[in-house]
């Protein structure tokens, strides 16, 4: 049990990566904050995040849904609320929430470039500020992962909204790691290469690009939201207990098979 008696949040903790997630560190002991967004709700519920709820409570472990949209600055500190309401500190949180809606670039609409920027950006900002603020109260440090991207580090002409905002995340952990961590608060980022999940769904539909991405991995596959699920929970974990700034690759060896 790796993270027996940690209080973990989570963005964008309903469906996907953020779902495994959750799961994964809740099997490792945590009690998990879930946030994500009502309306997002892929297949149109009103609760999308209770099946993970439920999920989580039926380990034995502790769980609460901290709904609301993270471009909203309120939502972190109703996160961070949640979290010591109901379970006392918060020892962890991944920023996971993000959107990727591929559009084409000279046609871009400029209300979906701004939208991508407010919810991946300004929301890991958000949320990570809250976060840190309530760990450095707590004074015993602290866990951040932000979810960034092998985007963070390679184009796509359909993301040209996206990528800048993952290769920010990216950034902001590198910067957070040193403003935070005269306080023992730890801060990385993963970079999930491409993983089968509804936010690239359309896009994946191509057979095409299927059989693209199947042979340009190494290990011969599309990820899955649960290859997520061991990274984050090292770098949540004392396990990784000197790892600051570090950003973990998590794509199957894509990003560096040039071939
Ligand atoms: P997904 O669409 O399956 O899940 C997105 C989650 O974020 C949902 O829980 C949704 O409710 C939530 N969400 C969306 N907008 C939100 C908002 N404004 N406020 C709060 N919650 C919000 O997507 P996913 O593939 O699981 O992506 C999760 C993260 O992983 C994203 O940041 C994405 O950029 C990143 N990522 C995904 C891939 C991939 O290939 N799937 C690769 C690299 C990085
Ligand atoms: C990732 C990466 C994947 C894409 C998702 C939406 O960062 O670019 O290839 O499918 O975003």
């Amino acid at each position: 049990m790796l993270l027996e008696g940690k209080v973990v949040a989570v963005t964008g903790g309903s469906r996907g990566i953020g779902r495994a997630v959750a799961l994964a560190c809740a099997r490792e002991g945590a009690d998990v904050v879930l946030n994500f967004l009502v309306s997002g709700a892929a297949d149109g519920s009103a609760n999308p995040g209770q099946e993970v709820i439920d999920a989580i409570r039926g380990m034995g472990r502790r769980a609460i849904a901290a709904e609301g949209d993270v471009a909203d600055p309120a939502t972190g500190t109703a996160i961070v609320t949640g979290a010591v309401e109901a379970f006392g500190k918060l020892d962890v949180l991944v920023s996971n929430a993000g959107i990727c809606p591929f559009h084409t670039f000279l046609d871009m609409p400029l209300d979906i470039m701004r939208r991508t920027v407010e919810v991946n950006l300004f929301g890991t900002f958000y949320v990570v500020q809250a976060a840190a603020n309530q760990m450095v109260r707590q004074g015993r440090g602290g866990s951040i992962i932000g979810v960034s991207s092998v985007s963070a580090l390679v184009g796509g002409a359909q993301q040209t909204h996206y990528t800048p905002t993952k290769a920010g995340i990216h950034s902001l952990m590198q910067s957070c790691a040193i403003a935070l961590g005269p306080y023992g608060i730890r801060c990385n980022s993963v970079l999930p290469g491409t993983i089968g999940t509804d936010i690239n769904k359309e896009d994946l539909s191509d057979p095409a690009k299927r059989e693209y991405f199947s042979k340009r991995i190494p290990l011969g596959r599309l990820g899955e939201p649960d290859d997520l699920g061991g990274p984050v929970v090292f770098l949540a974990s004392d396990m990784a207990q000197y790892v600051n700034g570090a950003a973990l690759l998590v794509d199957g060896g894509l990003f560096v098979n040039l071939q």
